[in-house]
């Protein structure tokens, strides 16, 4: 299709409750939106990179700007049949992973809406599949805090609790939550806050029965990885260390990882999120879809690629309000009792985007005249 105009949004969303991972914690989330129009249609595209770099290195200024000043004058006025064509042009560029992912999943969802399908069905999902969902729990204020938000989060029909841990965050809370919910499927995600030098501390994890331990050592580090996958029972989830399909193959090839986390945002794009979907689904090893506390349309997209067949176990996708109290959809996706959702049955990504209120929370745009 060709590419006619193209609107980049920043929008600053205060979180209902603030969340903290091991580098860092926000009170508000920072997040791009593009929209993009050709031949009559337009699609969004979401990435949040946040305030500041405690994630990746990108920020929503730096994104806002590669959008603005380089993407957006390759793109516009031009034919992209293809998303391979798409990613092409955009690898040409280094890195800016969620920058691209605004663009790439706008694209996507774009030539779903010019087809009139839903979006899960131009990525080769499944829509009778239910989109299984867990809930990820920031570092808590205290243990009994933390057991607290378990308790709300099961009673809400979560199917997993993940649990960010820490240096002083991690083994005394795993046994009280352990002693108050002896059987939930839990899973703790680390944000790269270990060393294999803690080798010791992080054995102490095996004795939880969790179902994971996502992302213990450095986002680079694919080699002490696989030496730590040695050493434990768990298996290991990669998150910050698979950016692309390439480093998918190589964690595999190297035994850094049993499972694999996919962030459209991080790896760049849709594309780039089926090249791994499918190498993990060649070689048997489960994937899950995770999340950067997107707005709802970066949750429905996400929820879109959740109905693909190799994604196994529950996805950090979660229902609308539990981060915002206003949103970028209507109506808001409603997560069920059972800890689903489901795809959408209108074109696109099901739901309409509230264009009033994300004019009041955007803080900056950008738009082609
Ligand atoms: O590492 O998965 C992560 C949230 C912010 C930053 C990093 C991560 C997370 C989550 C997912 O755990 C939270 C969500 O979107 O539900
Ligand atoms: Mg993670």
């Amino acid at each position: 299709m060709k590419v006619s105009g193209l609107e980049v949004y920043h929008l600053r969303l205060p979180l209902t409750q603030p969340f903290e991972i091991s580098s860092g914690r926000l009170t508000s989330v920072s997040t791009i939106l593009v929209r993009l129009s050709g031949e009559g249609e337009e699609g969004w595209g979401e990435a949040p990179p946040w305030d500041e770099p405690i994630y990746g290195p990108e920020t929503a200024e730096t994104a806002f700007h590669v959008l603005r000043d380089i993407l957006a004058p390759r793109v516009l006025g031009k034919s992209w049949d293809s998303p391979e064509a798409l990613s092409t042009l955009l690898g040409t560029f280094r890195g800016n992973a969620f920058a691209k992912a605004a663009l790439e999943t706008a694209w996507w969802v774009l030539e779903a809406r010019l087809k009139k399908v839903p979006l899960h069905r131009l990525l080769g999902g499944e829509a009778a599949r239910p989109i299984n969902c867990g809930v990820s729990l920031g570092v808590a204020a205290t243990p009994g805090a933390l057991l607290d938000e378990i308790d709300r989060s099961l009673a809400l029909g979560y199917q997993r609790v993940k649990i960010k841990v820490k240096p002083g965050w991690d083994v005394a809370v795993l046994e009280k939550v352990r002693d108050c919910f002896p059987k939930v499927p839990l899973q703790v995600d680390a944000n790269a806050a270990y060393a294999l030098e803690d080798l010791e501390m992080l054995r102490r994890f095996d004795d939880f029965g969790l179902v994971q331990i996502e992302q213990p050592l450095s986002t680079d580090d694919l080699v002490d990885h696989a030496t730590l996958q040695r050493e434990l029972r768990t298996p290991i989830c990669l998150d910050e260390s698979i950016k692309s399909a390439q480093d998918a193959r190589k964690a595999l090839q190297l035994g850094s990882c049993r499972i694999v986390n996919i962030k459209l945002t991080r790896v760049g794009g849709l594309l780039e999120a089926k090249r791994i979907h499918d190498l993990c689904r060649e070689r048997d090893v489960p994937c899950w879809v995770g999340g950067m506390l997107e707005s709802a349309i970066g949750e429905a997209i996400c929820m879109e690629f959740a109905t693909l067949p190799n994604i196994r176990l529950p996805s950090d996708i979660v229902p609308s309000d539990r981060f915002y109290a206003r949103d970028t959809t209507r109506p808001r996706p409603v997560m069920s009792s059972r800890g689903t959702f489901l795809a959408a049955s209108q074109p696109g990504f099901g739901y309409d985007v509230d264009l009033d209120e994300i004019r009041r929370l955007t803080v900056k745009r950008w738009a082609t005249s």
